[in-house]
């Protein structure tokens, strides 16, 4: 805890948007950086980052979380004569909203009684988040995108379990990439390890163990004022954790300290293909969340368009 303590004075951003702000990071998304984000859009090719929501996705029941239940609550229905054969058909979908693709809201974590920005935690109840909940982000999420292959940088398909992923990768990614993550994008790290689920069907080992961000990594995206990241795995962070006393160390200080929202379950492996064909490893980027009132997440569909 010392460790977390000691970084969270380094990259706090609580109060730079102002006492009011529930937003934090995608401040950093100006007018500027959107207009930077829509010119890259050259070829028109869009890429759906999202995995699908049905029964058939990467939950395991961990902490609750099931998989998407549709229900048919209207089939083949009809309205009174109906001469021409006229139906219509109409579902309900129960589900947790962070069970695949998914944003989480600067609600979803916190300690020593605080949220983001220094809200209390009693600001979420039963009722939801009153502060912090995701459909602050509803302006967005919408910038310019820039894809870093960490696996490829690091010579493979995709890194193993407990893998941590440092600001070196970051560094090297870049320089083999030839690109440069500045302020205001949405940084988005494959890791390759959603192939665990996708590929070999392997939720369990999707789930529970994961490459992912380590402590050395949140300074610089402090530094690079990011403005969202997202990875492929379930967690963003190392799991097992890097101190197993401090669980989810990334996700407090970022969500918590930094305001930095983050995004889960990414299905990167076509988009990275084509930015390894092409060359270009930026795009404009969309997330936009469900305006789920108090909600601490949304489900996503996002898109990467180049
Ligand atoms: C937790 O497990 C608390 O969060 P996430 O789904 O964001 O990894």
């Amino acid at each position: 805890m010392e460790k977390l303590k000691t970084l969270a004075a380094q990259v706090s951003n609580w109060g730079r948007w102002g006492a009011d702000d529930e937003r934090g990071t995608t401040n950093f998304i100006t007018p500027d950086v959107v207009r930077r984000g829509a010119a890259c859009v050259r070829r028109g090719k869009v890429f759906s980052l999202g995995l699908s929501f049905g029964s058939d996705g990467p939950q395991i029941g961990q902490g609750g979380r099931v998989n998407p239940q549709h229900f048919m609550s209207a089939l083949h229905g009809s309205y009174g004569p109906n001469p021409e054969g006229f139906h219509y058909n109409d579902d309900v979908v129960v589900m947790p909203l962070q069970c695949a693709t998914q944003w989480d809201s600067l609600a979803h974590v916190y300690y020593g009684g605080k949220l983001y920005n220094g809200y209390p935690e009693a600001s979420v109840s039963s009722t939801g988040a009153a502060k912090n909940a995701i459909d602050k982000q509803a302006n967005g999420i919408v910038s310019r995108g820039v894809l870093l292959d960490v696996a490829r940088a690091a010579g493979v398909e995709r890194l193993p379990p407990g893998r941590v992923i440092t600001a070196d990768d970051f560094a090297a990614a870049e320089k083999e990439q030839g690109v440069r993550v500045e302020s205001g994008d949405v940084l988005l790290i494959r890791t390759g390890h959603i192939t665990v689920f996708t590929k070999d069907g392997n939720r369990e080992v999707y789930m529970r163990q994961m490459p992912g961000l380590g402590f050395a990594s949140v300074p610089w995206l402090h530094e690079r004022q990011v403005a969202a990241v997202a990875t492929d795995t379930n967690a963003v962070e190392v799991i097992p954790f890097e101190d197993p006393s401090t669980p989810l160390p990334i996700h407090l200080l970022c969500i918590r300290d930094m305001g930095l929202t983050l995004g889960e379950m990414f299905y990167l492996e076509d988009l990275a293909a084509d930015c390894a064909a092409d060359g270009v490893w930026e795009f404009f980027f969309t997330a936009p969340p469900l305006k789920v009132s108090g909600g601490v997440g949304s489900p996503l569909n996002p898109l990467a368009v180049k």
